[in-house]
């Protein structure tokens, strides 16, 4: 057994010697771009428009970008991948509708938010709208995501089904295979605007969250660059503006 640890600290021990950190700040700059990652399938935050990557954080972080005096290139990837893929070097910055929670960061570290929101309850019906309500119910969620960490938590509910993306979580609800799904308050009020006859009802938000952009742990010459320059961008109305654009509403945090 002993012989067993030793051998699978070597091989951790040797992982993380070869592993390369996302770049620091004088790196990024030498090269004049920054790569960051988001999902693109997490409308109106993060979404593609035909081939373009576009979306409220999309617009946040390129403004950012520009405003640190950055070129930005774009990956696009499953939820899943995209904090991991910092420790990996795959990009610098990734901004995807994280929640700033403790869990992740022990293994990143996040900016200053660029929203505040919550997780919301939606049904097909108006009987669902609190937490009491979901009791003995199938709710769906997107895997990796605070809403499914909540809503393992609510006392009573019969089973949590998480799926790849929140639009498989929505489908989900909509064909019927779920009673619930719990999703961010700012995409439900979007989605229902855009289907207002496809009988969706939202109830009561059943957490808070603050939203930040990742950068890989401990990269604190470029979390700071990017609060910089997301501060200014708030003060000038940037932010707002863009905000405005997508939400009618500003969604920064108060
Ligand atoms: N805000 C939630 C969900 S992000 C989901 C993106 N599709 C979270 O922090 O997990």
């Amino acid at each position: 057994m002993k012989k067993i640890l030793t051998t699978v600290a070597t091989v951790v021990a040797l992982c993380s010697a070869v592993s390369v950190q996302a770049r620091p700040l004088d790196a990024i700059q030498k090269s004049g771009s920054i790569t960051m990652g988001s999902e693109g399938q997490y409308a109106p935050f993060n979404f593609f428009r035909g081939k373009e990557l576009t979306g409220y954080e999309i617009d946040v972080a390129e403004a950012v970008a520009k405003k640190m005096g950055l070129k930005y290139e774009w990956k696009a990837v499953g939820f899943d991948a995209l904090l991991t893929g910092l420790a990996q070097d795959r990009w610098d910055l990734v901004i995807a509708s994280h929640a700033i929670t403790p869990e992740r960061e022990k293994a990143v570290s996040f900016t200053l938010p660029h929203y505040c929101s919550g997780g919301i309850i939606v049904a097909m019906t108006p009987a669902i709208k609190t937490a009491k309500d979901l009791a003995g119910k199938v709710v769906a969620v997107q895997t990796g995501t605070t809403y499914l960490e909540h809503v393992k938590k609510v006392p009573g509910v019969k089973e949590v089904k998480n799926f790849p993306t929140d639009e498989a979580a929505r489908n989900a609800l909509v064909s019927k295979r779920v009673d619930a799904w719990v999703t961010d308050r700012f995409v439900a009020k979007e989605m229902i605007s855009k289907n207002a006859k496809a009988g969706f009802n939202t109830g009561d938000m059943l957490f808070v969250e603050q939203v930040a952009a990742a950068v890989s742990k401990g990269n604190t010459g470029l979390s700071d660059a990017y609060n910089k320059a997301l501060k200014e961008l708030i003060a000038d109305g940037t932010i707002k503006a863009i905000s405005e654009k997508y939400f009618h509403e500003d969604v920064t945090c108060k």
